[in-house]
């Protein structure tokens, strides 16, 4: 059940990612569509809605968390390969052996040991381990999700971990005397306030500047006027653990998960004697209420029309996206040698006139200029597109010939 529709890499079959090769088991289920997005990296693609929120994100927290020296204290990591280790997906997230999101019908493993990473904390205890206090891990993750308009078996997370030392965590308090991070006894139970070697202060302290810390986040992403709140939740590697959701299009969309972290984790990481907060935020569901597009696809979208809507130099320009017609584009080239006193914008306007409204766009994708007779060609790109039906082949033909007559006779312009 699951792989319904979907071609299997056969066991005992080889099969490459990232350059790596991999010989199917009984466990590998990925299939050779889900492997052809990996390395596509939408989030590091310049100009990609993913990539501009990451940015804004990063943003916020370099200049919001800095040190004496004011430099940043977050350390940012958005190249990691996605194919992990179960010990890294599953076991250094304390997530028991019979957790349902162990399961085949849940996870694409890429054989019995190796998956593909079902959450960005997959590299929370490896980034503790190499010494940093502070970090963002942002990177594509894989789950065997159904599809509707927000869920995506692809998409794409953000995870932040900030440790704190004891004096760092008591910095704030006005006599610190008698607070400490640990409980003197291990006769205390866990609560569904806190874990059992915590001290409430602690947490409590911890708590708000998670909650802070992601709040002020929310709203330096969408404003003053951004309704959201927070709701309780489970995680194995958090207690306690909240999730915060936002009102989108008049429903509550969960947008990230978050908590204290597990001790036992920083235990088995090298960081006993330190406290720390994480969570997690899914990219796709920030972006498509900060630009209100309205289905989680679009991200996959290699449509001119939905990508040039992003194409801003500075990540916190306002964009508000507006759709394009579903019907599919039909591009055409144009070449000619430009006269003299030519400009490129007379051939735009030629080329609006002329083509209307089913021009979706024009750009100079070539110039070249001839070493013996000194003359300068360009080439230009036609994208045709109507809003209400599919053009056929033979309507673009005859708009792309009046086009090129009009720009002859007006223009002076001599084809190639
Ligand atoms: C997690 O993945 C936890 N690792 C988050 C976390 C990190 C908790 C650190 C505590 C500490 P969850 O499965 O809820 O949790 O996913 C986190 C976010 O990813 C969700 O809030 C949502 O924004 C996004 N998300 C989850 N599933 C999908 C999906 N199928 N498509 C798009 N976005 C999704
Ligand atoms: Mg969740």
């Amino acid at each position: 059940a699951g792989n319904v529709g979907e071609e299997k890499v056969a066991a005992g079959g080889t099969f490459q990612i990232m350059g790596e090769t991999y010989r199917a088991d009984s466990w590998t289920n990925v299939t050779p569509k889900i492997i052809s997005n990996i390395g596509k990296n939408l989030h590091n693609q310049q100009h990609h809605p993913l990539c501009l929120i990451k940015q804004r994100i990063i943003n916020y927290f370099y200049a919001n968390f800095t040190n004496r020296s004011e430099n940043p204290i977050f350390a940012v990591f958005d190249n990691i390969n996605p194919v992990v280790t179960t010990h890294q997906n599953f076991d250094s997230l304390l997530i028991p052996e019979d957790h349902p999101s162990r399961a085949k019908s849940d996870t694409y493993y890429v054989t019995k040991d190796q998956l593909l990473r079902s959450q960005t904390s997959a590299h929370q205890e490896e980034l503790i381990i190499m010494g940093f206090d502070s970090f963002l891990a942002v990177g594509d993750v894989y789950r065997r999700d159904t599809i509707d308009a927000t869920h995506y078996p692809v998409f794409h997370q953000m995870e932040g971990v900030r440790l704190f030392s004891e004096s760092e965590v008591f910095k704030g308090v006005n006599d610190p005397t008698g607070l400490t991070l640990f409980e003197d006894t291990n006769q205390i139970k866990r609560t569904s306030d806190k874990q059992e070697s915590h001290t409430l202060d602690a947490v409590k302290l911890l708590e708000y500047d998670l909650k802070n810390t992601l709040s002020s986040l929310a709203h330096h992403l969408f404003g003053e006027d951004i309704q959201y709140r927070w709701v309780d939740c489970y995680f194995p590697f958090t207690h306690p653990s909240w999730e915060l959701e936002i009102l989108y299009k008049d429903e509550w969309l969960e947008v990230l998960g978050c908590g204290i972290m597990e001790q036992k984790i920083l235990l088995n990481a090298g960081a006993k004697n330190k406290i720390g907060w994480a969570f997690g935020l899914g990219l796709e569901r920030l972006a498509m209420k900060l630009y209100q597009i309205p289905d989680i696809r679009l991200f996959w979208s290699n449509d001119s029309g939905f990508l040039n809507q992003f194409k801003v130099e500075d990540p916190e320009t306002p964009i508000a996206y507006k759709p394009v017609s579903i019907y599919p584009q039909c591009t055409s080239d144009l070449s000619f040698w430009i006269p003299k006193d030519y400009t490129e914008n007379d051939f735009y306007d030629l080329v609006r006139s002329v083509g209307g409204d089913i021009v979706e766009q024009v750009t100079l994708v070539d110039t070249f200029l001839h070493p013996k007779h000194q003359k300068t060609s360009h080439c230009y790109r036609i994208i045709y597109r109507h809003m209400e039906k599919t053009l056929t082949q033979k309507e673009v033909n005859d708009v792309h010939r009046q086009i090129t007559q009009a720009a002859i006779d007006q223009l002076k312009i001599e084809p190639r």
